[in-house]
């Protein structure tokens, strides 16, 4: 029927699966959108996923995830849940039939990445769409960033540093969390911020990255045993046995894009002070772009073709009706936040099977995100060789 709802079930209500049940409530009445309905919300403990829907709009709440996407009134699987899930729920939801969400980075290895991209290719195949939620790719200041350089605003770029700095794990006291463990996250401040990290730089590009030297470092490598409960990132409680922390605080990279530019990419959850500090800047032979999420609302452009007196970078501020997606929101000037970013994500994602166009970004660029990791793990294991990625 034309006009019944894309029918939801989410998986995970921590921190993601908040942020992206607000983007559910939201995403139709602020954009024009297929309806959508917040069918089933699927967690392990039924008396806290009934809590949680409750409160974040959810209908109904079920503990198993197989018998939600075996059912027939559900149209959409959005995966918040921890990373060595991704690929087992998003390949069997796939085969079922529904579209799919899945939270950032991919998978936890480029093998089951590679194994998401082509079930989702025989998706494809079938209608259906997918897409892996580098939701910062729907930051307004980013797609006038994006489109200021396939327009040729800044010229050849010739470097591009990128950093993603958080101090959530600074203190070395505080708890273990599924984030901390290989098996359960497949790697630390790497696929956690990196991965994004890597795809901004990528689509903002519009060019790959092609070979990449990195490291990798963990400052603190047991922590007291706790859960990884709460809408928080860290885990609460602590004090029990000492665990080892088998994922990276840290990691880096120097490579080349395909443009022939030099990349540096920097990602820690142990800068203090740094809250969630993801920084971007584009250097071309005839202007220059930077960007800071703590900023969100603000894109700095640098026009060498001002004349000489006059240049400097100028702030634009990307809050007019005709800047992307903000004039679904508030008068100019009315600034947006975090959380809007995955509001526009899901209204392109349901823009893109109204009008049954490609969805992105697409598991194809989730899997390259991948490799880029992948390589990062291969040069710090080999004292900082430089791979290459074909
Ligand atoms: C934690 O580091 C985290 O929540 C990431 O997992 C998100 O992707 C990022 O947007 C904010 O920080």
């Amino acid at each position: 029927m034309a006009n019944s709802p894309l029918r939801v079930a989410s998986i995970g209500y921590a921190f993601m699966g908040k942020a992206h049940s607000q983007a559910w409530r939201n995403v139709a009445s602020y954009f024009d959108v297929p309806p959508v309905e917040q069918a089933v919300l699927v967690g392990r403990q039924p008396d806290a996923v009934k809590a949680a829907a409750q409160k974040l709009g959810w209908l109904s709440t079920a503990s198993d995830w197989r018998e939600v996407i075996a059912r027939d009134d559900i149209d959409i699987v959005d995966i918040c849940a921890p990373g060595r899930m991704h690929a087992e729920v998003a390949i069997a939801a796939l085969e079922a039939g529904k579209h799919v969400i899945v939270e950032k980075p991919l998978a936890n290895s480029v093998e089951e990445a590679q194994r998401m991209a082509a079930a989702f290719e025989a998706a494809e195949a079938r209608g259906q769409h997918a897409i892996v939620n580098f939701n910062y790719r729907r930051v307004p200041a980013l797609v006038v960033a994006q489109r200021l350089i396939a327009d040729g605003r800044i010229g050849t770029i010739r470097h591009v540093r990128a950093a993603y700095l958080q101090d959530w794990l600074t203190d070395s006291s505080g708890p273990m969390s599924w984030r901390l463990r290989k098996e359960d996250a497949g790697s630390g401040a790497l696929g956690d911020l990196g991965s994004h990290v890597a795809d901004i730089v990528q689509h903002v590009t519009g060019q790959n990255i092609l070979a990449i030297s990195g490291g990798l470092r963990t400052f603190v490598t047991e922590r007291p045993a706790g859960d990884s409960g709460g809408g928080g990132i860290l885990g609460s409680g602590g004090g029990g046995p000492l665990e080892p922390v088998t994922v990276d605080d840290a990691a880096w990279g120097t490579g080349e894009l395909s443009g022939g530019a030099v990349v540096q990419m920097e990602v820690t959850r142990m800068a203090l002070g740094r809250k969630n500090g993801l920084t971007l800047e584009i250097y071309g032979d005839r202007g220059a772009i930077t960007f800071d999420l703590e900023n969100l609302n603000e894109l700095q452009f640098f026009d060498g073709r001002d004349a000489a007196g006059e240049q400097g970078f100028r702030r634009i501020l990307v809050t007019e009706a005709d800047h992307p997606y903000v004039g679904a929101w508030w008068p100019d000037g009315h600034i947006i936040g975090w959380e809007h970013s995955f509001t526009h994500q899901f209204a392109e994602f349901l823009w893109s099977i109204r009008d049954s166009t490609p969805s992105t970004p697409s598991f194809a660029e989730g899997l390259r995100v991948q490799r880029v990791l992948a390589a990062i793990e291969e040069s710090a294991s080999n004292s900082g060789s430089y791979i290459r990625l074909d």
